[in-house]
């Protein structure tokens, strides 16, 4: 049995209610996969995609058990609760499946991003965002933007939609006046440089 086969036959044990975004998030990743970086084997895309919410629907409380259980700090001091998901998720893909470190940071950064993703890494951070079943206006957003410009033959369809979701996301934070994570300002500021650097001058 693969390792994704017993990942998914755990997650479907514990009936979380995310199982139609994960499959969601599973299919998505294996189109951008085909469509951009056709050399990460099909285990890779389906260990990180069944493992990358796999403790969403813990308690906050569990998610701090867990993080202190694995020496690993909460970030913003424990405000950004959002984010004990994918730390907990990736220190379980490493100790309990032992997943590739790859896929791991899949995992780990599927949240924020971060500065210079793998290719593995952006594909599951987009797919997140864009998968078929999200409904909420700035991920349909993100999904036609990025179908634009994969349709218009853009060689950086897949950069330039992360790079919108990620100042979708920020706006959206400093709105709520949330916690930001400096991988997520990392992993911006290095595609705004990525696109910017050559024609664009800030006043
Ligand atoms: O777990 P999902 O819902 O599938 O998606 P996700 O893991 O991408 O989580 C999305 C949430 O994470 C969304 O509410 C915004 C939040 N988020 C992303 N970056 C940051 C953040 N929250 C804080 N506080 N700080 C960040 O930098
Ligand atoms: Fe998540
Ligand atoms: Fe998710």
């Amino acid at each position: 049995m693969e390792k994704s086969e017993i990942i998914k036959r755990d997650l479907y044990a514990q009936e979380p209610r995310r199982i139609k975004h994960i499959e969601g998030v599973y299919e998505c990743a294996m189109m951008l996969r085909d469509r951009h970086a056709g050399s990460i084997p099909d285990e890779y895309i389906a260990e990180a995609a069944y493992m990358h919410d796999f403790t969403k629907e813990y308690s906050d409380e569990k998610q701090l058990e867990l993080l202190s259980g694995y020496g690993i700090e909460p970030d913003g001091e424990g405000t950004a609760t959002k984010l004990f998901h994918a730390k907990t998720a990736a220190a379980m893909a490493k100790a309990v499946y032992a997943l590739p470190d790859e896929v791991c940071d899949a995992i780990l950064y599927h949240t924020t991003g971060r500065a210079n993703m793998t290719d593995l890494e952006k594909i599951i951070y987009l797919a997140d965002y864009i998968e078929k079943n999200r409904t909420f206006i700035d991920c349909v957003d993100v999904r036609d933007t990025y179908l634009m410009l994969y349709e218009k033959g853009d060689p950086d369809a897949l950069d330039r939609a992360i790079f919108y979701s990620l100042d979708l996301t920020l706006e959206d934070l400093l709105k709520k006046s949330f916690y930001i994570h400096p991988d997520t300002v990392s992993a911006r500021n290095w595609l705004f440089l990525k696109f910017y650097r050559k024609d664009h001058i800030n006043d």
